[in-house]
């Protein structure tokens, strides 16, 4: 009897003890405890529902603006798709030649400006230098008066003749990249002292021609290279410094001074 009694007992204490511990004081008398359960129920179910509720109010709300305002997009969408869809139509236009994509368009068997249809472009009407801008206005290194493109309408060149150690100056800020420290274009070496390897020394271009003659500009092919004249005389390459070329004025300081170069 004990054993099973306190099987028993035990078991009602678990089951008192359950119920204090979710409904508190009220567990004991089993009215109070369907009263509780009833009461905690509905709250929690009154709780739920204005949680429900709300989402449920912001759903149907949410979702009819976003309908409503989607039909339009969808609409809108649908005319710019059927707008832009009519590139077929146009494509079967005569095509036009477009002068600054490579390519020949209008399939008359001329490219961009070699196209009649370009000649007017803006891309490709030949770029002049405009003299007074301070702009190198067609690229070719010189602006303005530096550039001989000028020359007719700046002031005549009144400058005197390079000293040695300008002209190796020169060098130094212009032909050091191709012409010094090892590097060579050719055989041409241009460090100090310049003279020891271009005062008579032959040209590898211009064979017959001297890199530089004392007292002769025009027998030196180191100034026509500067001046631009060395495809005149049977030279070759580019004109030097490579791109920026030398100003003018440079060129004419570096004419006089070997002009002036006597003979050893
Ligand atoms: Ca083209
Ligand atoms: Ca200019
Ligand atoms: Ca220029």
């Amino acid at each position: 009897m004990s054993r099973g009694c306190l099987t028993a007992a035990a078991t009602a204490l678990a089951l008192a003890a359950c119920d204090s511990g979710t409904s508190g004081a009220a567990a004991p008398t089993p009215d109070a405890t369907p009263t509780a359960d009833a009461a905690t129920t509905p709250a929690q179910n009154d709780a739920q529902p204005p949680d429900t509720g709300a989402s449920d109010a912001k759903a149907p709300d949410a979702a009819l603006p976003v309908t409503d305002a989607a039909l339009p997009i969808a609409d809108a969408i649908a005319d710019a798709t059927g707008d832009a869809t009519p590139p077929a139509p146009d494509a079967a236009a005569p095509p036009v030649e477009l002068c600054d994509r490579p390519g020949d368009e209008d399939r008359d068997g001329r490219f961009d400006c070699a196209d009649p249809d370009c000649f007017a472009a803006a891309v490709c009407v030949p770029a002049v230098e405009v003299c007074g801008n301070g702009l190198d206005d067609e690229g070719d290194g010189r602006a303005d008066c530096c550039d001989p493109d000028c020359t007719a309408v700046c002031p005549p060149l009144e400058v005197e003749a390079f000293t040695e150690a300008e002209v190796q100056m020169l060098f130094d800020t212009e032909c050091d990249v191709c012409h010094m420290d090892g590097r060579r274009d050719g055989t041409l070496a241009l460090d100090a002292p310049f003279l020891a390897t271009t005062l008579g020394a032959m040209s590898e271009q211009l064979r017959e021609m001297a890199i530089i003659t004392a007292g002769d500009r025009q027998q030196s092919y180191l100034f026509h290279k500067v001046n631009d004249t060395h495809m005149q005389i049977g030279g070759a390459g580019l004109r030097m410094p490579v791109e920026t070329g030398l100003c003018v004025s440079d060129i004419e300081r570096l004419g006089l001074y070997i002009d002036a170069l006597v003979v050893p």
